[in-house]
């Protein structure tokens, strides 16, 4: 990882705070041959042989700290957030950098405030300059990163220019192979976060282990003078505790309330939370409740349950491209409601924080998971720490959200030994950062070469996982709809499992027999088969059909059938939904029925 040269610094629960937009329209340059970086050949001189352009033209080359900037004011612009391919068709298939500029001034509430510039997430690599000084760089794709700007920011007219990079890399996480498109760009909200000189950074708030009516919280300061009283109230509650944070800036609380109602997905109770510390102050809407396991249930406040999922990519078919915002979240949860789920996979890296929040409010459960997909450079150590840093970041994101019940460290990564070590250290440092959770990971299904119907679960993961999850593809990938009825399955594990996948393709409006493959009929009856057969497996605790809606990927080229889009969505890349949804709709409406029935 190249040094960065200032540190990114966590602020969680950034729409909690005081904050002005930087989203917009942006000036940007495309720059396929990172020319802002490294041609020196043709670069503008002046008469005495001054530099007089180029974005990053410091010396020596792979040393870039400082920044002489273009002039961006008659480049085109892209909007941020979104990514780059769906805006223009020229960038449809691009993989490189392009500069982002924008400008802005500043006016803080008080003289020693700080100020910090955020940005939810940057596809892949985001290498960041204030007023021509290098900020940091950050990799990874998915997850939040800030940079304090309070000694380098101006009152007027502050440049800011990042040079975004969606180079896939084999040591990258994820790696080169993806079955998703590589959306590249600024793809999420970019904030400016003032906070006091002494501010709350991040904050975690629970339901105590083992209780029904305790409160377990830490509130984390920063800034120079941390050893500040910290409170925390829930008026609906009536809780107000306080407590001197130590000279590390941590403060940890503990207290019961007798009207504590706990967060279900039937009714999903959020509280209104307050928490100061020093001259900081953060509002925000918490749930609390347990996920736990017992035997092979799944228990939710202590009560079984089954979880009626689907996974979703964070795409929006209506407009194309990157679901970032809120609208989109509404989308594509109440396609899920629609579809009477009371879970989904957020599948397969962690999507906008958007998600999460409207998850906790609409009372539907979440499987949040990193990109560590397929395979990855099992044996580097870099890959590992880039894999722990986005599961650290989510963590940091997302741990107040109740509807978060499941952190996935992978999906489908083939057997061996240097990937189950490596697997099992990030299993290792989810429990370590967030012991209140399930963890999980997709895994695979093996065959019997003695028997073609019969399903093996035993990967050596599973021993470190709560749930027993994989992903199966019988009548798809696995002979046709028919063997479905025929499969018995051999599971090694003594805990609940989950079907982390299964599906098939169908293209939104083509009809034809069951039998043939791509037709909504085949695809309806897959669903129809498998679910009764997911249903003898003891211990069957829930799934997530693969998928909600159809998304882009460039490994699906069929001509007129794929066009680039994986076809297996229950709704189409039109928004039309196909006869699965119904199939499915109908089979979790009497599921539902049934469990509430018990
Ligand atoms: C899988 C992968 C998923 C693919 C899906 C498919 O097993 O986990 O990312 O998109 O299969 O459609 O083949």
């Amino acid at each position: 990882m190249a040094a960065s040269a200032r540190s990114e610094v966590v602020i969680a629960d950034v729409f909690a705070r005081q904050t002005t937009s930087l989203n917009g329209k942006w000036h940007v340059i495309v720059d396929p041959y990172d020319t802002g970086y490294f041609d020196y050949r043709h670069v503008p001189y002046d008469e005495s042989g001054k530099v007089t352009g180029g974005f990053a033209l410091d010396k020596p080359a792979k040393d870039k700290t400082d920044l002489v900037e273009y002039n961006f004011d008659t480049s085109p612009t892209l909007k941020v957030p979104g990514d780059w391919n769906s805006q223009d068709e020229k960038l449809f298939y691009y993989e490189g950098s392009v500069w982002y500029r924008t400008k802005f001034d500043v006016k803080k509430s008080a003289p020693d405030h700080r100020l910090f510039v955020y940005f939810g997430a940057a596809n892949y690599e985001a290498d960041v300059y204030l007023n021509g000084k290098k900020l940091g760089k950050h990799i990874g794709g998915f997850t939040p990163f800030a940079y304090e700007i309070t000694k380098l920011v101006k009152a007027k007219n502050n440049s800011l220019v990042v040079r975004v990079n969606n180079n896939r890399h084999v040591e990258g996480v994820p790696t080169v192979n993806t079955d998703w498109w590589n959306y590249g760009g600024l793809t999420r909200d970019v904030l400016l976060v003032e906070t006091p000189a002494t501010f709350i950074s991040n904050f975690k708030v629970q339901l105590k282990a083992g209780t029904t009516n305790t409160i377990e919280a830490s509130v984390q300061l920063d800034g120079a003078d941390k050893e500040q009283p910290v409170k925390i109230a829930l008026p609906k509650l009536q809780v107000a505790a306080e407590v001197k944070a130590d000279a590390g800036g941590l403060a940890q609380f503990e207290f019961s309330s007798a009207s504590l109602k706990l967060w279900s997905s039937a009714s999903p109770t959020l509280n209104d939370i307050e928490i100061s510390g020093g001259e900081d102050q953060l509002k925000d809407r918490v749930g609390f409740r347990s996920i736990t396991t017992s035997g092979q249930d799944i228990l939710l406040n202590g009560q079984k349950v089954f979880l009626r999922g689907v996974a979703i990519h964070e795409e929006n078919p209506l407009r194309g491209g990157r679901a970032w915002s809120e609208a989109d979240a509404k989308l594509l949860l109440g396609w899920a409601k629609q579809l009477g789920c009371n879970f989904v996979r957020l599948a397969h890296y962690p999507h906008n924080e958007h998600m999460a929040r409207l998850a906790d409010e609409m009372g539907i459960m979440v499987w949040e998971e990193t990109p560590v997909y397929w395979t990855i450079q099992w044996t580097n150590a870099d890959t590992l720490a880039n894999a722990k840093k986005q599961l650290n970041d989510l963590i940091a994101r997302d741990q107040n959200r109740a509807s978060v019940i499941v952190w996935s460290v992978a999906n489908e990564t083939p057997v061996s030994e240097a990937r189950t070590k490596f697997l099992k250290s990030l299993v290792d440092e989810a429990r370590a950062l967030d012991g209140t959770r399930l963890v999980s990971a997709a895994m695979e299904v093996r065959g019997d070469p003695n028997d073609a119907n019969h399903k093996i679960v035993d990967d050596p993961f599973g021993e470190f996982t709560d749930l027993c999850s994989f992903n199966e593809y019988v009548g798809w990938y696995d002979g046709l709809p028919e063997k479905i009825d025929h499969i018995h399955w051999s599971i090694k594990y003594q805990k609940p499992v989950f079907i982390s996948e299964f599906g098939a393709g169908a293209k939104q409006g083509f009809h034809a027999d069951a039998t043939t493959r791509f037709s909504e009929e085949f695809q309806a009856d897959v669903y129809k088969r498998t679910l009764p057969m997911l249903e003898k497996i003891p211990g069957f605790s829930g799934c997530t059909p693969w998928i909600l809606c159809d998304f882009r990927s460039p490994k699906r080229p069929l001509p007129g059938i794929q066009d680039g889009y994986n076809r297996k969505g229950l709704i189409g890349s039109n928004g039309r939904k196909k006869a699965a949804f119904t199939v499915l709709q109908n089979l979790y409406g009497d599921k539902a029925k049934a469990d509430a029935a018990k």
